[in-house]
């Protein structure tokens, strides 16, 4: 191990120590006293039960209002609360996640050398970057109290432009309807070690959720030793080459639809045939039903469901939200990294997919080895995403950001768009024919 590797190594230990330490009083030490993050949300109020200053409230265009609590981790930083979507024509906002966060960053080098968990393992939580107007525009900072660092501000709340929501020309052509679409906008900074991570939360007028963590910083200047094929040249000539590594982020969602913490999980598979002579393909669509603990594999055709079982939409179709991962580098290194999903039963001390520090001693700590054949009743879903970050001159100076992340889109949340404008609101269904 070069001097200086071996310096970072005690530096990452000692701030894994302070970490521990801390575990032992509180991790959720900030926030509101009424925030409790992992109970299931009382029957569906006009306002979440959070104090002002940890209330997020936003009605965008179209009449769509996102309402949610929020406190801070010292691990994972801004955990989101008691979610709620409610658009136009509901009666009340619909309860949607009881609790939204990061559940760990984890960072293997191409070389073996290295392997951090970002999020339990530095000192990411406690790094909250205070963030100036023109890094919020148009939206407002709030202050977070961070434990043994003090406040910041450190969280900004905005709304930003996402293009068409929709668009329907007339058969005459003689009208258009269409709408530009705008997201509520959530995010927090946090610095781990060179690397600072941009923790973005975004919901949609049309109810869909989705997160992102964006890398950004700078390169670790003590991984510049990639010389074994393992790396690339940053820098003149060939003097040094940027050790290669991987960031597989992991999220921890509480679903709590309609306001139950029960809910079932849903696994379609689509499977094209071939034509045979001068036939069409044709496809044919599964359902399964995961009533069991399941680690999941993303592949073309197959997607999740996560399906309420106390509401229904107008049209009596059960409220759903699907899964919809991006981009992955699945990291085939570790147990936990080997899948892109999980559904476990929920138990409270299951908190960060690796190195999990909740549990009491001899219980796994890492969200594979919670996979065990329980009955899902409640179940917590897991999405890991990983980026394998080879990097690239223009990685300095400062790396420009780099965006992984998913989304939740509602699957009958509402018997229709939930933007359709009201001289469409009665085509609903299979149109009459012939008319
Ligand atoms: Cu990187």
């Amino acid at each position: 191990m070069p001097v200086n590797r071996l310096a970072r190594a005690r530096k990452r230990a000692a701030l894994a120590l302070a970490v521990s330490a801390l575990l032992g009083t509180a991790v959720t030490a900030a926030g509101p006293a009424s925030a409790t993050p992992d109970q299931a949300p009382e029957a569906p109020a006009a306002a979440p039960g959070c104090s002002a200053a940890y209330r997020i409230e936003q009605t965008l265009d179209g009449g769509t209002t996102w309402r949610m609590c929020w406190h801070y981790n010292t691990l994972s930083g801004l955990v989101l609360d008691k979610i709620s979507y409610q658009p136009k024509g509901e009666p009340r906002p619909i309860p949607v996640l009881t609790s939204a966060r990061l559940a760990q960053i984890h960072v293997p080098y191409d070389d073996g050398e290295s392997e951090y968990d970002d999020v339990t393992g530095t000192d990411f939580g406690q790094a909250l970057q205070n963030l100036k107007p023109g890094e919020c525009p148009g939206g407002t900072i709030k202050t977070v109290k961070v434990p043994d660092t003090g406040n910041v501000k450190g969280l900004c709340t905005t709304t930003r432009a996402r293009g068409h929501a929709y668009r329907l020309a007339n058969d005459e052509g003689t009208k258009v309807w269409q709408a530009q679409g705008k997201d509520l906008l959530v995010y927090t900074v946090n610095k781990a070690s060179w690397y600072e991570y941009i923790t973005e939360w975004r919901f949609g007028s049309d109810g869909t959720i989705t997160s992102n963590v964006g890398a950004t910083g700078s390169l670790s200047p003590f991984d510049y030793n990639g010389g074994d094929g393992r790396g690339w040249p940053i820098g003149k000539g060939a003097r040094a080459y940027a050790e290669s590594h991987a960031h597989n982020v992991f999220w921890r969602l509480n679903f709590g639809l309609d306001g139950s913490p029960k809910a079932k999980v849903e696994q379609y598979d689509s499977k094209v045939t071939a034509p045979r002579g001068n036939g069409t393909p044709t496809t044919r669509t599964t359902r399964t039903a995961v009533t069991k603990e399941l680690a999941g594999d993303a592949k073309a055709m197959r997607w999740w469901r996560v399906v309420s079982t106390a509401g229904r939409n107008k049209d009596g179709h059960p409220r759903s939200y699907e899964i919809v991962p991006g981009h992955t580098d699945k990291f085939s290194g570790r147990p936990y990294t080997r899948h892109d999903v999980y559904f476990t039963e929920y138990k409270e001390c299951e908190q960060y997919a690796s190195n999990n520090p909740g549990c009491r001693d001899g219980v796994p700590t890492s969200v594979d080895k919670w996979v065990n054949g329980q009955t899902l009743k409640h179940p917590v879903t897991w999405v890991n995403i990983g980026f394998h970050h080879i990097a690239r001159d223009e990685d300095q100076q400062p790396m420009p950001v780099h965006w992984q992340g998913f989304s939740l889109v509602p699957r009958d949340v509402t018997a229709m768009n939930p933007l359709t404008p009201a001289d469409l609101a009665g085509e609903n269904g299979q149109p009459e024919e012939g008319s």
